[in-house]
């Protein structure tokens, strides 16, 4: 058997649509949540601890350090609902010092995460409920009947929204302000702009864990693609997009080839990329905005002291 046939079938066929889709495109692009199978899991948990990587370590460190007035602003007797739990840590931290938490909902497609997160916070909150949902919650989805009346507290942490594209995000603070119900509020966190610098080198360390990460999706196409990407011939960059305000990463052709994937030959000219994640970056008067258009009313935003990173408190 083919290491090809380890990955769930429909999934591997998504992924053949979609790189048969991304790479055949006049501007070649893969959707960034290939990045993530397990190797890419690990690869970005090791990005979290590079030094260069500042948004994880600086998210955590508002959360420790502002969780008093965190606490209070959100006020007691909430369901938290996770979108994209990650291994629980930050819930962990969050409901540790919430006030009498009603329960504590993580929303993951991947039943892994789930389970990590669970137990994290089983362990953080002995006795509260924790009720798992698998879902894709870029769509609408239901949350548990028996969550019961509590009001809800959404939590959004490590900018995940800046993987949208900006209506998209809009897109996904609408359905999320639906999902949550009357009197919800939500904890966003979201990365700032800030040093073009500071940025390209968050997104591309000397150590080289970002690098392995973008490059992992080639690996990942070999593997469960049945491409014949030479991994060697391409490298990683990351570019601020100063018209956008985002990093893009890009796997850039180190010189013409071609690759074949499921029947098909794909050609690169020597310099053309491969566009694999783009991270919204915010100032705060344009996350407002977003937020407002999505029908969120903002109650408070934290930053460190720094100002690389805010998290927010919204009102539904
Ligand atoms: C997990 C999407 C928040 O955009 O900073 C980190 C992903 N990519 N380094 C981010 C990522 C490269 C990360 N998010």
């Amino acid at each position: 058997m083919s290491a090809a046939m380890d990955a769930p079938a429909g999934q591997r066929a998504a992924l053949i649509a979609d790189a048969l889709a991304g790479l055949t495109a006049p501007r070649k692009t893969l959707p960034c949540k290939w990045l993530y199978d397990a190797e890419g899991c690990r690869l970005f948990e090791a990005i979290t601890r590079v030094p260069e990587y500042y948004p994880t370590r600086t998210e955590v460190r508002i959360l420790t350090e502002e969780a008093a007035s965190i606490a209070e602003a959100v006020g007691p007797g909430r369901a938290v609902v996770e979108f994209g739990p990650g291994d629980g840590a930050k819930a962990a931290l969050l409901l540790a010092v919430l006030n009498r938490p009603a329960a504590y909902v993580p929303v993951d497609i991947a039943p892994e995460w789930l389970e990590e997160a669970a137990s994290r916070v089983a362990l953080a909150r002995p006795g509260l409920p924790v009720l798992p949902v698998v879902a894709d919650f870029t769509m609408p989805f239901a949350l548990p009947k028996r969550l019961g009346a509590a009001p809800r507290l959404g939590f959004f942490p490590g900018s995940t929204i800046g993987n949208f594209e900006p209506e998209g995000a809009v897109g996904f603070l609408r359905r999320a302000r639906m999902t949550l119900g009357a009197g919800a509020r939500l904890l966003l966190g979201a990365d700032l702009v800030k040093a073009p610098a500071v940025l390209e080198a968050a997104y591309d360390d000397a150590e080289g864990v970002t690098a392995a990460f973008d490059l992992n999706l080639l690996h990942r196409l070999n593997r469960e693609a049945g491409a014949d990407f030479d991994i060697g011939a391409f490298r990683h960059r990351a570019v601020w997009n100063a018209a956008l305000e985002r990093i893009e990463m890009h796997l850039v052709a180190e010189r013409a080839q071609t690759v074949r994937l499921a029947g098909r030959t794909i050609h690169f000219a020597e310099g053309e990329t491969i566009h694999t994640e783009s991270s919204h970056k915010y100032r705060p008067e344009r996350l407002a905005g977003l937020a407002a258009s999505a029908g969120w009313r903002i109650s408070r935003h934290w930053t460190d002291a720094e100002g690389l990173f805010s998290v927010w408190l919204l009102d539904a």
